[in-house]
């Protein structure tokens, strides 16, 4: 390092806050599972937002580890929300005399903090905080993806490069359908990213399990996902992996009939000019209201189904 970098300590210069029970977790050496907050944000409506937040938090409870929601709340970056500063967080009208909340990914997140300004944490900007916090292994609902018609648009999540640069275990349900599932899967074996069914060879595709693409790798135990990771690191491999968990039997929803919405949702977008950041938010916005609703009942329960499995990742990761 120089001495320009050197001139502000990283610890002074990033102001970075630590629930109570996410601090008591890490100096316990409790395993700890990082959550985003665009779901809660940008994901979803009022008030599903928050109980499926408070739910997830208890799931990973339940499950031996010590949930950490990421957020920038007025510039700080909060690593565990209190109940509190999670509904202040979800609630619209808390915001709606401020400036919007932002959707913050790798480029912005310290625009938030250096602007002193609110913003949620996508799957990116989550693996960076989590990785600076010291937690390994985050879950969500579906990664961002190369979007479809990225031929003509350009438009490839952040999501995808900052898995091939920071070593965080990410449990989602796939790619969420609305993408190019094939090149999602493409860009990732570019960039050195594994990525792994659990308990399937099919990649699971967010809201249904057929995306007709084989998972790259299988594995069916947490162990196995903590040993796998452990190897990588014992490599010296930077970047984090990919675990893709198919939703309950239960609440999977027919390939064909999902497929229909995000036609029906992609013109929708086209019609409204929707560009860069907002495609994914009104896409999942526009497929609750085609689908009445059935969309959220299955993202709900993929997401409770993940935050589950990266908890006993979690607790497998540190009994090894
Ligand atoms: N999964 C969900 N709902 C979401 C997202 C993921 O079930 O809202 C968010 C994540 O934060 C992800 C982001 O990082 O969508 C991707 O946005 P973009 O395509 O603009 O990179
Ligand atoms: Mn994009």
């Amino acid at each position: 390092m120089t001495a320009t970098q050197n001139a502000i300590p990283p610890s002074a210069a990033l102001n970075m806050v630590f629930s109570n029970s996410v601090q008591t977790a890490l100096d316990a050496g409790r395993p700890v599972v990082a959550l985003e907050s665009t779901i809660v944000t940008h994901g979803m409506p009022w008030p599903d937002n928050l109980n499926t937040a408070r739910k997830v938090e208890a799931i990973i409870r339940e499950n031996g580890a010590e949930p950490a929601t990421i957020a920038v709340l007025g510039g700080t970056l909060h690593i565990g929300l209190s109940d509190a500063l999670m509904e202040g967080l979800a609630n619209p009208a808390e915001h709606a005399n401020d400036q919007p909340v932002m959707k913050l990914s790798r480029a912005d997140l310290p625009f938030a903090i250096s602007q002193g300004r609110t913003g949620s944490t996508t799957v990116a900007a989550t693996m960076i905080a989590a990785a600076a916090a010291g937690i390994g292994v985050f879950a969500t609902g579906g990664v961002g993806g190369v979007h479809r018609g990225a031929e003509m648009s350009f438009d490839v999540s952040a999501d995808l490069q900052e898995l091939s640069r920071t070593a965080v275990t990410v449990v989602c349900a796939g790619a969420k359908a609305i993408l190019d599932l094939p090149k999602t899967l493409e860009v990732l074996e570019t960039l050195g990213v594994p990525v792994i069914g659990y308990g399937t060879d099919e990649l699971p595709a967010f809201w249904s399990h057929e995306s007709g693409l084989s998972a790259p790798l299988r594995l069916d135990t947490a162990e196995a996902i903590a040993r796998f990771q452990a190897s990588r690191i014992a490599l010296g491999l930077s970047g984090g992996m990919l675990i893709t968990n198919p939703l309950p039997k239960a609440s999977a929803l027919p390939r064909e009939t999902v497929e229909s919405w995000i036609e029906d949702a992609l013109r929708l977008a086209v019609k409204n000019g929707v560009e860069g950041k907002d495609v994914t938010p009104f896409l999942l916005s526009a497929m609750n209201d085609l689908s009445k609703g059935q969309s959220l009942v299955a993202n709900r329960a993929l997401i409770e189904n993940n935050a589950k499995l990266a908890a006993q990742i979690a607790v497998a990761m540190h009994s090894l």
